[in-house]
C-alpha cells in the first residue's frame, strides 16, 4: 500500500525506506504518482547536488556537511547516485570513502541508488526520491559521479549545484572550458591540504569561470576545501546559503519548475522516442504536478500505440 506524505512525515526512517522500495517496483501507478506530486507541491529541504570525477572526495565532503547540518539540529536526507552498482557490482576506487552516519540517528537518512548508465546519470527514480525526501528533510544532498556531459543531469535535481574539483586534475576544467558541463553554482577544490596545487586549482577554476556568461547575476564562488582539517567548510556553508537567498523563494519556485519539465521531457522521450516527445506536446494534460502529468502523458501515448497495433 502507498503511504500517504503525513504518515511518512510521522513514520520514520522504515515508512521512508518502504516508500523508496515503492518506487523502484510501483512505478506509473496512479497512487505512487499522487503521493510524488503531494511530495513536489510541498517542498521543504534545499537540494545541494555534489558532482565531479570519481574519487574527488564527494562522499568524504557529504560526510562531512552531514555532520555539521545535524550538530545545528537539521535533518538530513542523502541520496548517493552510483554509477558502479549497475555496471560492476563493485566499487569503481578501491579507496572510496563510505557515507557513514549513526544508525540511531533518526534525522539522517542516507539511500544508495543505481546510476541511469555508467558514467553517472540520474535515473528517474532518483528524481522521484529527490522529490520525496525534499518534501521530508530540512536539507537533501545528492552525490552523483559527473564525467562531462553527465554532470548537467545533476541540475536537473537540485537547487544548487556544487563541482568538486581535485588540485592537479584538468578533467573538469577542459569539460568546463569545452563548454560541455553544466556550469555549477559552487566549484569546491577538494583536498586543499595539498597546498600549492589546490591554490593553483582555484585559480585556474577562477579563470575558467571567467569565460561563461550566466542567464543570471551569480558569481559562482570558488570554495578551497580540506574535509580532514576542515578547513574551508565554513566558507562553504556560506556560500550554499548565499545561493541559496540569490535565488530566492520566486527563483527556487522557477528552477524546480523549470527541472520539472525536463524530468517530463526527459522520461517521455526515453519511454516514446522523440517522435512520442514531440507528440506529447500536442496532448492536453489534466494533471497539475509533474508526476502525474507524466504518467498521463505515457498512458495516452501507450493507448495510441497499442490503438496502431489493433
Ligand atoms: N588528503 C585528502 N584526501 C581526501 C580529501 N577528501 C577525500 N580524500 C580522499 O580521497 C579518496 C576518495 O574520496 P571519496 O570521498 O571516496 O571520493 P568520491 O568523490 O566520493 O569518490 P567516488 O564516490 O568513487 O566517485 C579517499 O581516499 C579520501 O580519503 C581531502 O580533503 N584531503
Ligand atoms: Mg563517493
Amino acid at each position: 500500500m502507498t503511504p500517504t506524505l503525513q504518515a511518512l512525515r510521522g513514520g520514520g526512517k522504515r515508512a521512508l525506506a518502504h516508500a523508496l522500495a515503492l518506487i523502484e517496483t510501483a512505478r506509473g501507478t496512479e497512487t505512487l504518482a499522487a503521493l510524488l506530486d503531494e511530495a513536489a507541491a510541498d517542498p521543504k529541504a534545499h537540494v545541494a547536488g555534489l558532482t565531479g570525477p570519481p574519487g574527488v572526495g564527494k562522499s568524504t565532503l557529504t560526510n562531512a556537511l552531514v555532520r555539521d547540518w545535524r550538530a545545528k539540529g537539521e535533518s538530513v536526507g542523502v541520496i548517493a547516485v552510483d554509477p558502479s552498482s549497475r555496471a560492476t557490482g563493485g566499487a569503481l576506487l578501491g579507496d572510496r570513502a563510505r557515507i557513514a552516519t549513526d544508525p540511531e540517528d533518526r534525522k539522517v537518512f542516507v539511500r544508495s541508488m543505481a546510476a541511469r548508465d555508467r558514467l553517472g546519470g540520474l535515473s528517474d527514480d532518483t528524481v522521484a526520491a529527490m522529490a520525496l525526501m525534499r518534501a521530508l528533510f530540512d536539507r537533501v544532498l545528492v552525490e552523483s559521479v559527473g564525467i562531462g556531459q553527465s554532470e548537467a543531469d545533476i541540475s536537473f535535481a537540485a537547487d544548487t549545484v556544487v563541482l568538486c574539483i581535485q588540485p592537479g586534475s584538468g578533467d573538469s576544467l577542459q569539460f568546463m572550458k569545452a563548454g560541455v558541463m553544466e556550469l555549477p553554482d559552487i566549484v569546491v577544490v577538494t583536498k586543499a591540504d595539498m597546498g600549492a596545487a589546490a591554490k593553483r586549482a582555484r585559480s585556474d577554476v577562477e579563470g575558467a569561470l571567467t569565460l561563461f556568461s550566466r542567464e543570471d547575476d551569480w558569481v559562482p564562488p570558488v570554495v578551497l576545501v580540506s574535509a580532514p582539517t576542515g578547513e574551508g567548510l565554513d566558507a562553504l556553508h556560506e556560500a550554499l546559503a548565499r545561493h541559496r537567498a540569490h535565488l530566492g523563494v520566486e527563483g527556487l519556485r522557477r528552477r524546480r519548475a523549470r527541472q520539472e519539465d525536463m524530468w517530463i521531457a526527459e522520461a517521455t522521450r526515453s519511454r516514446f522516442g522523440s517522435e512520442g516527445a514531440g507528440a506529447a506536446r500536442a496532448l492536453k494534460i489534466a494533471a497539475r504536478g509533474p508526476f502525474g502529468r507524466e504518467r498521463e502523458i505515457a498512458l495516452a501515448l501507450r493507448a495510441a500505440l497499442s490503438a496502431v497495433r489493433r
